[in-house]
């Protein structure tokens, strides 16, 4: 390779590292080349360890090197200069043993301390369960009975449709925010469960220095104590699939009174809800309602894999248009959306939708795309179907 081309390419991989570094979610030059500056304690400590670490590779990449280039320099051999015959130097050994281990001992010793208070999520004010599925987080706050789905927000989502014709310009906070973010106390610890649903995902929000695998099987334990009310934003760190840049993070960190208001709302939310869908439940809907409503599901729940068109993706999620179960009984296709297809990427959506959304989603896909099957599906047919 040409020196000319050498540098054109070292040029582009600098560039890309800067496009790619984690500015979407900072502001501020220094921030994209450097560390984010989180707002916990802990954050700082990590910054502060990798400048600890930083400064001293620096010195002993400087000493090292000078000494070798120097040495080149001046004592070469068209200098005429013999080098020197000694063999086994006790204390050459002695000083280049010693200097390393002090180095190491003195960076261990403040990065030790740091992970053990990194690891101990005791005594946690708020404690959520935060579970990674193909394509959202699901939280659940564990002592408030608080339980919601956050998704990539539905304007992102309809920026990001090829053709969508909307400039993702114009979209706040493009693919990194979410319809529910999840609302903490400042200065309280926070203790994160990450677990996960169906394959690897990772819980990333690097302004409060948390990133942890979510694991299907396992519960892995993080916490933090935002300093600072604000909202930060994050994103899933593990490749999980189609979506995987599709499943950002929100946290928003309130004013402890704030928090409280809306643990109460959050609460009295739910009860309206079931209260709301334990009505649906007995009704009877026409088929305009729901197809109506039922679109805003498969939006929302179902278009990222079977897609807006209903057609799929050939070989990896299945076409819904005209497909035998679709056309066939519909309680075979109830029962798919209500139970899912263990070890696929179909999930179980009887837990996660309305009887009300899965009958108006169901009778939308046995009506939409041409499928004019013209059935008309109630909540009680999901009741009696589960
Ligand atoms: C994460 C990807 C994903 C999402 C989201 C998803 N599905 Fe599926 N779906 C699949 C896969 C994969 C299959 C094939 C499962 C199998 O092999 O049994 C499938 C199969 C189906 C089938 C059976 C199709 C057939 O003819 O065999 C129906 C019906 C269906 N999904 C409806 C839905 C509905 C309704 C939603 C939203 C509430 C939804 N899906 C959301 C991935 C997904
Ligand atoms: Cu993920």
């Amino acid at each position: 390779m040409s020196a000319r081309k050498t540098i054109r390419n070292l040029g582009i991989v600098l560039l890309a590292a800067l496009m790619l570094g984690p500015g979407t979610t900072l502001a501020g030059y220094g921030d994209v080349l450097n560390m984010p500056q989180s707002v916990t304690e802990i954050g700082r400590e990590i910054y502060g360890l990798h400048m600890l670490v930083f400064w001293i590779v620096t010195i002993v990449g400087i000493g090292v090197f000078g000494v070798m280039i120097y040495s080149i320099i001046y004592h070469r051999k068209s200098k005429g200069v013999t080098p020197a015959s000694f063999h086994e130097s006790t204390t050459v050994e002695i000083i280049w043993t010693t200097i390393p281990f002090i180095i190491l001992i003195a960076i261990a010793v403040p990065a030790t301390k740091t992970l053990l208070a990194y690891e101990d999520s005791s005594n946690a004010d708020v404690t959520i369960k935060a579970t990674g599925w193909q394509w959202k987080w699901e939280y659940e706050y564990l002592d408030e009975g608080i339980q919601f789905f956050s998704k990539l927000d539905a304007e992102s989502e309809k920026a990001r449709e090829r053709n969508s014709g909307i400039d993702p310009r114009s979209v706040p906070d493009y693919l990194v925010n979410v319809d529910n973010p999840i609302v903490v106390p400042v200065n309280k610890k926070v203790r994160i469960l990450t677990t996960a649903a169906d394959v690897i995902h990772a819980w990333w929000v690097p302004d409060l220095a948390v990133k942890r695998d979510a694991i299907p099987g396992f519960i892995n334990e993080s916490w933090f104590m935002a300093e600072e009310v604000g909202v930060y934003r994050g994103q899933c760190a593990e490749l999980c699939g189609k979506d995987h840049g599709f499943m950002p993070i929100v946290v928003d960190v309130r004013s402890e009174a704030d928090y409280k208001k809306w643990v109460v709302a959050s609460q009295a939310k739910a009860k309206a809800a079931k209260a709301e869908a334990m009505a649906a439940a007995g009704k009877t809907y026409k088929l305009d309602k729901l197809m109506a409503d039922g679109e805003k599901v498969y939006n929302a729940s179902c278009a990222a894999c079977h897609q807006p068109t209903g057609q799929g993706i050939p070989g990896v999620f299945p076409s819904l248009i005209k497909s035998p179960l679709i056309t066939g009984d519909k309680l075979g296709h109830i029962k798919i959306v209500v139970n899912g297809t263990p070890g696929t990427a179909m999930q179980a959506f009887g837990g996660q939708l309305s009887a009300y959304d899965i009958a108006a989603v169901v009778t939308y896909e046995r009506n939409a795309w041409g499928n004019d099957s013209g059935d008309v599906i109630q909540p009680s047919d999901i009741q009696s179907a589960k």
